[in-house]
């Protein structure tokens, strides 16, 4: 295995951090890249308006959902006491991983000086490197002398990834753009940021930002509902969004609220059973047996809570997202909306999606019938108990379509 190593301080990291490490993965044909977030350097304190080491791995993690699975944040360095050499973490990388190939990757300001690093006969001896260059006439002359220093001088193997011509942004500047959306600045710093990461410093109010949890504009919304989610889930919540919107419009209820229920509906997709037992009895809210047994049901009880007490949504919303997931007698056109866009938004694919997508234009009932039909076949194919308001919802509508 090709593996690589990418560290920094990701403070935060930005689409430029994503960018060079989609180039590396692909130009050295990496089969893992592990982002590895430094601790803060012993020589200098970090800015004042930094997030802690957990919160940057937390970021780091979110980044590297973003890059695909061959992608992983690592907290090698953080958990590392004392000073944290280059020359360490590739020794413990390489004794981690023996027979792999390692690849250090770093900015060509840093490949230039790295005969000054600490033992950097240790770090060419455990692998390579590979330096960054976006303007390769500028340091092409630069580089190619380096290369050839190291080699002579270190037997170093050396090589280098093409950056694409995006926008740059320093994290220092990033920082104060963050801040100054609150005090009246007119970048918009989002434009240089993976949206889940920009969720993220606004839920935990980072470098400076003043978001109302209780009071965000869609965009804001979206941000921090997908910072809380895994980046496979996105395509799923952006086409559940965009359907309810639609449903509403057509159906004549609020597609504004519409919108908010899609954003969050799966918010609290991947929490564990613990966070979501323990968010139910905090809110008041009743499990039952087989909930606790299949906890993926947990998720639209505590997605309601969340959207409530976390967003503080209004009602119609909270309860779309408690009975999205089995339905509930007596679902109104407003949680038959959310169910249904749920169900057959444009990246769904099963047999019976295109009945469906044509029925919810037709009779939202006829398509709440067939959603939950088929939703009991499948689940007793699979030998899955049906929830009693699955089941309770198809017999309320079968009784009322008759
Ligand atoms: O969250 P999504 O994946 O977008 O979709 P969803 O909220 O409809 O959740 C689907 C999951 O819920 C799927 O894993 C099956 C499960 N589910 C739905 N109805 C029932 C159910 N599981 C049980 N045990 N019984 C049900 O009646
Ligand atoms: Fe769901
Ligand atoms: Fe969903």
């Amino acid at each position: 295995m090709k593996i690589g190593i990418y560290g920094g301080t990701f403070d935060p990291p930005h689409l430029g951090h994503m960018e060079a490490a989609r180039s590396a993965m692909e130009q050295l044909g990496l089969d893992r890249l592990l982002i590895i977030p430094d601790r803060e350097p012993p020589h200098k304190s970090m800015a004042e308006e930094s997030a802690s080491p957990e919160q940057r791995l937390e970021m780091a993690r979110l980044m590297a959902d973003g890059l695909g699975p061959r992608a992983e944040a690592s907290d090698l360095e953080l958990r590392r006491e004392g000073k944290s050499y280059t020359a360490d973490t590739v020794e413990v990388l390489h004794e981690l991983y023996p027979e792999d190939e390692l690849w250090l990757l770093m900015g060509t300001d840093m490949f230039l000086t790295l005969q000054n690093w600490y033992q950097p006969e240790r770090i060419f001896q455990y692998a390579g490197v590979a330096a960054f260059s976006r303007n390769q006439d500028d340091t092409e002359e630069m580089f190619q002398e380096q290369k050839a220093f190291l080699e002579e001088k270190f037997h170093a193997r050396t090589t280098v990834v093409k950056l694409p011509e995006i926008r740059e942004i320093a994290s220092r500047d990033l920082r104060r753009m963050l801040a100054s959306e609150w005090t009246g600045g007119n970048v918009d710093p989002a434009q240089y940021l993976w949206e889940p990461v920009y969720g993220y410093i606004l839920k935990e109010g980072l470098f400076g930002t003043k978001a109302d949890l209780k009071n965000l504009s869609d965009k804001h919304l979206r941000a921090v509902s997908y910072s809380m989610v895994k980046a496979k889930r996105l395509a799923h919540i952006r086409g559940t969004e965009e359907t309810a919107v639609a449903l509403a419009k057509y159906w004549g209820v609020d597609p504004d609220k519409a919108r908010r229920a899609g954003i969050l509906h799966d918010c609290t997709k991947y929490w564990e059973l613990e966070p979501s037992v323990e968010c139910c009895q905090k809110y008041g809210i009743e499990m039952d047996e087989l909930e606790i047994q299949s906890p993926k049901l947990l998720h639209s009880k505590t997605g309601s809570a969340v959207a409530k007490h976390v967003f503080g949504e209004p009602d119609d919303v909270v309860q779309a997202i408690f009975c999205h997931t089995t339905g509930k007698p007596g679902m109104t056109t407003f949680d038959k909306i959310l169910y249904l866009a749920d169900y057959m938004e444009p990246n769904r694919d099963f047999d019976g999606v295109e009945e469906m997508r044509r029925l919810v234009w037709e009779d939202l009932d006829k398509a709440m019938i067939l959603g939950l039909e088929m939703n009991v076949e499948d689940l007793t194919e699979r030998g899955v108990p049906i929830h009693k308001n699955t089941q309770g919802t198809l017999d309320e509508l079968r009784g009322r379509s008759q």
